[in-house]
């Protein structure tokens, strides 16, 4: 049994996943790894890509999905995948290079030593940065997180993929969310705090996509900011809500 899954949505990442896959796989860690790459019939190669790597690697699996579902349906999916694995902790990084997977043992560290339920890594606490990236991204990240951490009580960092879930909150995720898109990530925070499970925040440096197309276009960004009015209620009433999923 994989003691750490590992989920990496892609939509043409043919480009990126090789190098990814080899750092990953070179990387000391506490446990025997297994990986699912979420992909959505990408027209780049990329599941041949994945193919490839499973035939060179042992513990590596494709999930193929019709269409373009969506990030946030692809991790769930690939959480899902990893808890019927049996996995027990379960990591979740883009696949275009731009979470450093040497960072992994750090993330990894806090979820066993402080018996963290949620690790995300955090551009925006001390020792975090940001490389790469333009003005414009950067504001609108710093922005999404301020509002979300001012507005809906999430930690410094809500939008960061790089995750490592334990059981619980992956179960929970799996079995609450609905959210398929970017906004997948404060929703997942949302439901794991509103559960008062441990969320830890490690320092991470996020790096800028070098090669492939970013996804993240303007109708990803309205669907990110109706999500985000929804959730702005008052905070009685945003807990009544997730308090009655509790129940449910
Ligand atoms: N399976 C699947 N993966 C997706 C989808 N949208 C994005 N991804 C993957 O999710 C990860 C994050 O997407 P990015 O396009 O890098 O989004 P971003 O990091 O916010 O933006 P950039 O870094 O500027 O490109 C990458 O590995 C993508 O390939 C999707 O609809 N389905
Ligand atoms: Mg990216």
């Amino acid at each position: 049994m994989a003691e750490i899954g590992l989920v990496l949505p892609t939509y043409n990442e043919a480009e990126n996943l090789p190098g990814l896959v080899d750092r990953l796989q070179a990387l000391p860690l506490p446990g025997d790894l297994w990986t699912v790459v979420v992909d959505d019939d990408s027209p780049d190669g990329t599941a041949e890509v994945v193919r490839h790597l499973a035939s060179r690697y042992p513990g590596i699996s494709l999930l193929s999905r019709q269409g373009v579902r969506g990030l946030g349906s692809a991790i769930r999916d690939g959480l899902r995948s990893c808890l019927e694995e049996g996995c027990r902790y379960i990591v979740t990084m883009d696949a275009d290079g731009s979470h450093d997977p040497t960072e992994l043992t750090d993330l990894l560290h806090a979820a066993t030593s402080q018996e963290a339920d949620l690790v995300t890594g955090s551009r925006y606490i001390s020792g975090g940065r940001v490389k790469d990236w333009e003005w414009r991204r950067r504001l609108q990240s710093r922005l999404a997180n301020l509002m979300t951490r001012y507005l809906l009580g999430t930690p410094n960092e809500s939008t960061t993929n790089y995750r490592v879930y334990g059981q619980s909150a992956a179960r929970i995720v799996v079995e609450r969310s609905t959210a398929n898109h970017y906004e997948f990530q404060v929703e997942s925070m949302l439901l794991a705090i509103s559960q008062r499970l441990k969320v830890v925040e490690v320092p991470i440096t996020f790096i800028g996509r070098t090669e492939g197309e970013s996804k993240l276009g303007v109708s990803q960004v309205l669907k990110w900011g109706t999500f985000f009015l929804s959730e702005l209620a008052p905070f009685h009433l945003r807990r009544g809500k997730y308090a009655r999923q509790v129940l449910a």
